[in-house]
C-alpha cells in the first residue's frame, strides 16, 4: 500500500542537510519514496506554503521539516496542511537545539506537529516513526520494520561476547 504514498523531507537550511540525511537514510533503506527539499519558514516562506499545498499532486502524504533555532518549518508547514507533520529541532544555533526543540513542540492546540528529539537521532525515529505508520496497512512494510528491529537487538547483544 505504501508503494503510492511519498514522504517529503523539507529543512530550513543547507546547513540542516548532514543531519537530515540520517531520515533520508533511513527512508531509502524501507524503500519508500521521498523528495528531499530546501526551504525556510522565515526566508523562502511563499514557497513553502506553495510546495505543501501542491505536494498531494506528488503523492506526499506525510512530512518530516527538520529546521534549526527559531525552528518554525513544521508548525508552518502543518499551518497548510491537514497530513501529518513531524518536526526535528536541530542541534544548531548558540543554544544548540533547546531552543528548537521549544519552538517545534510548544505547537498551539489545534495545530498538530508529532516532535522528535533533537538532531539526528531525532531525524532517525521521524523517519522510523514514519515507516511505522506507514506498516499500518501495508504487511511487507511491517515485516520489514520487525526485522529492523530484531537487528538492532542483536547487535546490542552482540556487545557483550
Ligand atoms: C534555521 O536556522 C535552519 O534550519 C538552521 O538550522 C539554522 C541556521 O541556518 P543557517 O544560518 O545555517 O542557514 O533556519
Amino acid at each position: 500500500m505504501s508503494k503510492n504514498k511519498k514522504i517529503a523531507i523539507l529543512m530550513g537550511s543547507q546547513s540542516d542537510y548532514e543531519t537530515m540525511k540520517s531520515a533520508s537514510d533511513i527512508l531509502t533503506d524501507f524503500g519508500i519514496e521521498h523528495e528531499v527539499k530546501i526551504l525556510s519558514a522565515h526566508r523562502t516562506p511563499e514557497e513553502v506554503k506553495n510546495y505543501v499545498e501542491s505536494a498531494p499532486e506528488k503523492g506526499i502524504c506525510l512530512f518530516i521539516a527538520g529546521a534549526g533555532m527559531a525552528a518554525h518549518l513544521a508548525g508552518v508547514i502543518a499551518s497548510h496542511t491537514t497530513l501529518p507533520v513531524f518536526g526535528v529541532p536541530m542541534e544548531s544555533g548558540a543554544l544548540k537545539g533547546f531552543d528548537a526543540l521549544l519552538s517545534t513542540v510548544q505547537m498551539p492546540g489545534g495545530i498538530p506537529v508529532g516532535t522528535l528529539g533533537i538532531g539526528s537521532a531525532g531525524a532517525k525515529n521521524a523517519a522510523l516513526l514514519a515507516v511505522s505508520v506507514f506498516s499500518i496497512d501495508d504487511q511487507e512494510l511491517e515485516t520489514k520494520l520487525k526485522a529492523y528491529r530484531k537487528k538492532q537487538a542483536e547487535k546490542v547483544l552482540s556487545q557483550n561476547k
